[in-house]
Order: structure tokens, then C-alpha cells, then sequence
């Protein structure tokens, strides 16, 4: 149950440098455009926009940002994170809910750094991060095939690599891996399998979902956030829109077939929200550049929001 005094802050990230297609920064938008504030203060929450703007960042972009190796884009991507890193942590020291509109997965290593140091902070304990994708997003430099960084945030947010490129140099690793879980997983890159295993993270892809159906798999989940010395510490929510079956939500710029259907989607949403422990939320990779019907993305998208701030069905 919500109540009517507790507030939301919103980060809109019109941002897509962590991969090379276009549309992707104009997700928050079309997200706002289509009446998500007003739909969120109708559930009673006070929501307050980050300058009060949807935020492009370019004023901090790097005159000329020259690949290093093959990562692309890496001096950008991380004088972005690191201000929105600051934007999410400045909210959630207020002690307001955390919502990110993207803007493509890059963003998650600002967000999460960001929500995991207030956390730190007001708790002194460790965050907790679900993260819904049909990828696995955890390609160190080493390993990465594309060198696109929104198929890398969580290796630097785990601290994977030592190796310290120009830009993502600051950022300071914040998830042990046994604080992590993915859904939905279904297009994993060869050494992203190996990392899985050697870290063992939990990790349900779309078949652990055909076996035990999603209910099962949140139970599965929410028991494994609740190990350790802190059982009902914080949970963020990291959900790559591309999670859905490209037949829900098709405006997406890595589309992969296989997914979850929209239910599954809100199942995730509504469970997460019964535990009363979610404080961030990243809504990623809404692309309303691509496919036919990107109303329907958008407003999938709005309603999984919706239904993680507690929008209940009865
Ligand atoms: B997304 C791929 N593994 O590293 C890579 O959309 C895809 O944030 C990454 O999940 C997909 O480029 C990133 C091939
Ligand atoms: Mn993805
Ligand atoms: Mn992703
Ligand atoms: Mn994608």
C-alpha cells in the first residue's frame, strides 16, 4: 500500500550513447508525453522532476570522445553516469523512491552507484539489484564483442575489470554478486556465460520461467535477496523493456524473441512491490524510433511503472 505522503523522484535520461541507435534518448518523451506524471500523482505520490527537465546531458559531453580499443563513446557515457549518479543519490537521501527513464541500459552504472551510495549512507547496508532482460548486460572491455556499454553496466558495477578507462575511471564498485538476480534472460554472449557461472549469480532465464512459471521465479528471487545479515534490505529495479516479447513491446533496439508476456512483465512489477523494499526503479531501452506501434511500448512501459509504485488490480 502506498501512502500519499511519500514522493518519487524522476530522472529522465534522453540518453543513448551506451549504443549506436538513434531514438533511444527520446524514450522519457514520449514516457512523460504520454501521461505518466499525472498518472503517478493520481496514486497520490508528490513527484518532482530532476531540473525539471527531461535531461540530455550534453552540456557535459566531451568535445571529442575517440573509441579506447573498442569500447565506444567511453568519456561520454561516463561524465553522464557520473551526474546521474549524483541526481539519483541527491533523491534518494531525501528518502524518495528513485525513478529513471531511459535513455539505453548504460545509465544503470549511474543509477545504481548513485542509489547503492545512499543506501550506504542511511542504512549502512548493501543494495539489492533485480535486473529484468532478455541480456545479460555484464561484458567486461575484455570480453565485449560490440563494445556498446549498455551491454557492460553490470561488470562495472560489480567491479569486473581493473583495467581503467578514460571517463568510467570514477565509478566505484557497489553490487557483490550475491546481492543480483536476473529474469528473462535468453541472449547471453558466450564469456558473459562464464562470468555468470564463475560469480554465481542467480540467474533465471526465460527457460527456469517455462518450468516453474514467473510466480514461482519471484518467490525464487525474493528468497534469494533475503539471505544474509540484512533480509529486507533495499532492492532496485533495473527493467530493460526487451525483457517482453518483441510482440509486446517491439520498440526496442535489441529485440530478441522469446519473452516475457505482459503479465509476466507485471507479475514482476506488482511481487516487487508487495515486499516493501523497492526503492529504484530504471525503466531502459524504449526505443520510439523503431517498429510500428511504439504507443504500445510507451504505454506498457508507463503501466509497469505504475504497477512498481503499488497500482493494484483490485
Ligand atoms: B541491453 C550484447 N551482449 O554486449 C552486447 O539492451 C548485447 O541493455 C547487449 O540489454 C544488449 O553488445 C544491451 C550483444
Ligand atoms: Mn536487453
Ligand atoms: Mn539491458
Ligand atoms: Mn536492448
Amino acid at each position: 500500500k502506498y501512502l500519499d505522503k511519500k514522493q518519487i523522484g524522476i530522472t529522465c535520461v534522453a540518453f543513448s550513447g551506451g549504443q549506436p541507435k538513434g531514438g533511444v534518448d527520446l524514450g522519457p518523451e514520449y514516457v512523460l508525453k504520454a501521461g505518466l506524471i499525472e498518472q503517478l500523482n493520481e496514486m497520490n505520490f508528490k513527484t518532482v522532476l530532476t531540473d525539471n527537465k527531461i535531461h540530455d546531458y550534453k552540456e557535459f559531453f566531451p568535445k571529442s570522445d575517440e573509441p579506447i580499443g573498442i569500447i565506444k563513446r567511453p568519456r561520454t557515457v561516463g561524465i553522464v553516469n557520473k551526474i546521474l549518479a549524483d541526481q539519483v543519490y541527491q533523491h534518494a537521501k531525501l528518502g524518495r523512491l528513485a525513478l529513471q527513464i531511459g535513455g539505453d541500459h548504460s545509465m544503470a552504472i549511474g543509477t545504481i552507484s548513485g542509489m547503492a551510495r545512499a543506501v550506504k549512507e542511511r542504512l549502512n547496508q548493501d543494495l539489492k539489484v533485480i535486473w529484468i532482460d532478455a541480456h545479460a548486460d555484464i561484458n567486461t572491455p575484455q570480453t565485449t564483442e560490440t563494445g556498446n556499454l549498455h551491454g557492460m553496466p553490470v561488470s562495472y558495477l560489480i567491479g569486473l575489470t581493473d583495467e581503467k578507462i578514460e571517463g568510467l575511471d570514477w565509478i566505484v564498485p557497489c553490487l557483490k554478486p550475491e546481492n543480483l538476480v536476473y529474469i528473462g534472460l535468453r541472449d547471453v554472449d558466450k564469456d558473459e556465460k562464464q562470468i555468470l557461472k564463475k560469480y554465481k549469480i542467480q540467474a533465471f532465464s526465460m527457460h527456469d520461467i517455462d518450468r516453474y512459471g514467473i510466480g514461482k521465479i519471484l518467490d525464487m528471487t525474493i528468497e534469494h535477496l533475503s539471505k544474509g545479515p540484512y533480509p529486507n534490505s533495499p532492492i532496485h529495479l533495473s527493467f530493460d523493456i526487451d525483457a517482453l516479447d518483441p510482440t509486446v513491446a517491439g520498440s526496442t533496439g535489441t529485440p530478441v524473441r522469446g519473452g516475457l508476456t505482459f503479465r509476466e512483465g507485471h507479475y514482476i512489477c506488482e511481487a516487487l512491490h508487495d515486499t516493501g523494499r523497492l526503492v529504484g526503479l530504471d525503466m531502459v531501452e524504449l526505443n520510439p524510433a523503431i517498429g510500428d506501434c511504439h504507443e504500445d511500448t510507451i504505454t506498457i512501459g508507463c503501466s509497469l511503472i505504475r504497477a512498481t509504485f503499488g497500482e493494484s488490480l483490485l
